[in-house]
């Protein structure tokens, strides 16, 4: 297991200096966030990045993400271009060195809350998803830090309703064609795809979502075989429903070696449904975090793995999520669990 942590480039103000000062830190895991959706990142911003992340002694093995475009999920408009750059990014950022690629076909949104900034009992504050909240969410009229926000309201609306049409079976086919499409090329070039789940795991605002629990895994992974095409394995997104057992899956797709990123934090999943982004110890949400990370220690897990979202503590402000206090305490509770079970 090499442990590391999401960064979100020079503007990120949990600076690299920082992150390199958390003892079990091997990595940072980051993007090109100046280039649009679709198009081909630039080799020398692809270098600067890994430069600076390298000048303070870390690594750039994972990119988290290069963003599908719409159109290649739809399958639509410039969808064969929008491929061919996918294609020529996974190049260059094997050039660059990077081993593992992770990326949603959400359609859409990414990660979905009600609330960024939810006061809990002990006065930190979390990312919460309150159902009814988020069901009298009008997705035109807002925005939340994961989602794409170059879309003005009637274009959501039009892809909204794209993709109501388009339904789930189109949604596998456009996802069956991308993944034959790109799969050559990453496993020619040896880097790791790794999709990410979805967040939540079940259709919101009335599209469809389908990389949502183990039988839909299954079929993804069925699309291709190769030991390249994998997934980004998050317990933030398949663990907020009681329906997915997560530790199970780790053990079952770990055994398959198809686990390349390790996404793990804790979730409270409350009675009707909702859920709370809660501390990562286990006694503080419905996950047992030990037993999660024993399923990947037994499995050999050799990936990547980062803590996932922190509630804000201790005073902190920044990107919702993405603080440094509570995503260091989770990676240094994590290196615990992880080098007790080594030493047993
Ligand atoms: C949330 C993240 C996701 C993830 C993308 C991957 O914080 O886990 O936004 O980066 O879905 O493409």
């Amino acid at each position: 297991m090499k442990m590391t942590f999401r960064w979100y480039g020079v503007d990120d103000p949990v600076t690299l200096e920082k992150i390199r000062q958390i003892p079990c830190m091997d990595g940072v895991v980051t993007a090109v966030y100046s280039v649009p959706v679709g198009e081909v990142w630039p080799v020398e911003e692809i270098e600067k990045l890994k430069a600076e992340v390298e000048r303070k002694g870390l690594k750039m093995e994972v990119i988290e993400s290069v963003p599908v475009h719409e159109d290649i999920k739809l399958r639509r408009g410039n969808y064969q271009l929008y491929i061919d750059n996918y294609k020529e990014n996974i190049r260059r950022l094997a050039k660059a060195g990077v081993k593992c690629i992770c990326y949603n076909f959400m359609p859409v949104f990414d990660w979905t809350r009600s609330r960024l900034d939810q006061p809990l009992e002990d006065g930190s504050n979390a990312l919460v998803y309150y159902k009814q909240d988020v069901d009298a969410m009008d997705p035109t009229k807002m925005s939340l830090p994961g989602w794409d926000s170059s879309y003005s309201p009637d274009e959501i609306n039009g892809l909204i309703n794209a993709y109501k049409e388009l339904g789930e079976e189109g949604l596998w086919e456009n996802l069956k064609y991308f993944i034959n499409e790109i799969m050559p090329v990453a496993a020619e070039c040896d880097v790791n795809m790794a999709i990410h789940p979805d967040d939540p795991p079940w259709s919101i605002f009335s599209i469809p979502r389908i990389i949502t629990n183990e039988a839909n895994i299954d079929r993804f992974l069925s699309l291709y075989d190769d030991v390249h095409h994998g997934l980004t394995l998050c317990s933030g997104s398949l663990g907020c429903t009681t329906a997915n057992d997560y530790t199970a899956m780790v053990k079952k797709y770990g055994a398959m070696k198809r686990i390349h990123f390790a996404h793990v934090r804790n979730i409270k999943i409350l009675d009707d449904g909702s859920f709370e982004e809660s501390a990562h110890l286990s006694k503080c949400g419905s996950l047992d975090v030990v037993e999660i990370l024993k399923a990947y220690h037994d499995t050999d897990f050799e990936g990547y793995l980062r803590p996932d979202h922190g509630r804000m503590i201790w005073g902190e402000t920044g990107k919702p999520g993405y603080g440094l206090y509570d995503r260091a305490l989770g990676a240094m509770y994590m290196a615990g669990i992880w080098e007790t079970l080594e030493k047993n």
